[in-house]
């Protein structure tokens, strides 16, 4: 049989902790593929690739912190976990936990979850509670349930999900040779950030990768993008009360905020809001030009390298890797709306093949 990926604890065994590794649960994450994008490199005058992180065993990026952070519950003897979530959390967690034979107690804000993401953790079985209230009330009260009762919890603040989802850096490092100029993506609750950079630097040879010979010459710069109604990092203060249809980033005030800021200023980077239109017209860029589906907060990352690049401030010839979280079968009534936001309607025909020729104009 050819090499299967083995998962990115297997694959990244020499970069990850050993406790993450004496009980490894996997569903065969990682080695995602970063997909060169010509259609981004034509509009912003850099060479642009994406790294499809929908293509995880549950269809987001954060099966690489679930596998590390579940193995380390189970090395430790954990019965049960619990996660505040805006959607993809839960599903990840929920699939991974029932993996483990554990139970999973999911929080998620009453109403502002995507319907994919909320099948997929009533699917593998998490105990699923709508809270009154938004994703941030929702961590706060899965902290203290983690603290005060028998559960783990499995947010991005468990140092284990961070150690999990660095090893998208590696692969991006692997597959190009060499760091990006320029590594782009979504900011919700600061975690990935945080991970991104901890990955850059320590393939790099800093930090916990000075014990290892360096794989990248230089560690790129981080420029993160939060949608506007919710971009606490950007306005510099928490939002109490956010907005955006980009449901996974309605987050007011990010656990990760301060590694945020340090990525950003370490890199020399920048943390900027983009609008929902924004986000909506890279959402159809992505879909309709790329060929890769994603959900909307995925497209954050697209939509501010296109505000930029509007903007002149793109350097010419950069090699940028732009990350898209999440699936867009997750949430995909948006592929059903045109721009000026009516219903897209499918053409009906009979069964013949001269109206079908003629509904496609072929005749
Ligand atoms: C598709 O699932 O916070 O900045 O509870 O689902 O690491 O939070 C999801 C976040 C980007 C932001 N893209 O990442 C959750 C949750 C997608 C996401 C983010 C999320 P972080």
């Amino acid at each position: 049989m050819a090499h299967q990926w083995r998962g990115i604890v297997a694959e990244y065994a020499d970069r990850l902790p050993a406790h993450v590794q004496e009980t490894v649960v996997t569903l065969g994450e990682g080695g995602t593929p970063l997909v060169p994008a010509p259609v981004l490199s034509d509009r912003t005058g850099a060479e642009v690739f994406v790294k499809v992180e929908g293509m995880n065993p549950t269809g987001s990026f954060k099966d690489r912190g679930m596998t590390t952070a579940i193995s380390a519950a189970a090395g430790r003897g954990a019965k049960a976990v619990v996660c505040a979530s805006t959607g993809n959390t839960s599903a990840s967690a929920a699939a991974y936990a029932t993996r483990a034979g554990m139970i999973c107690a999911v929080l998620v804000p009453d109403g502002k979850i995507a319907m994919g993401k909320l099948s997929q953790a009533i699917a593998h079985g998490a105990r699923l509670l709508q809270v009154d209230g938004n994703f941030d009330a929702c961590l706060v009260a899965a902290r203290k349930l983690a603290e005060a009762y028998p559960v783990e919890l499995v947010n991005s603040v468990n140092p284990d999900r961070i150690e999990g989802q660095k090893t998208a850096s590696f692969e991006i490092v692997d597959a190009l040779g060499d760091a990006p100029d320029i590594h782009v993506l979504p900011v919700g609750n600061a975690g990935n950030i945080t991970a991104y950079w901890k990955g850059f630097r320590e393939y790099a040879g800093l930090d916990a990768g000075a014990a290892h010979p360096a794989v990248a010459t230089r560690t790129p710069v981080i420029w993160g993008f939060q949608a506007a109604g919710a971009a606490p990092i950007v306005a510099g203060y928490p939002i109490d009360e956010p907005e955006t249809i980009a449901t996974a980033i309605r987050i007011g005030n990010p656990a990760s905020w301060a590694q945020a800021e340090d990525a950003r200023d370490t890199s020399g980077g920048l943390i900027e809001a983009v609008t929902d239109e924004q986000i909506l017209a890279a959402h159809r860029v992505l879909s309709a030009e790329v060929g890769v589906f994603v959900e909307p907060a995925s497209a954050a990352g697209v939509a501010g390298v296109l505000a930029l690049a509007e903007a002149g401030r793109v350097p010419q010839g950069a090699r940028i890797v732009i990350t898209v979280t999440g699936h867009g079968l997750k949430d995909p009534q948006w592929a059903l709306r045109t721009p000026d936001g009516s219903d897209v309607q499918p053409v009906r025909v009979s069964a013949d093949v001269v109206s079908i020729a003629s509904a496609l104009g072929l005749d």
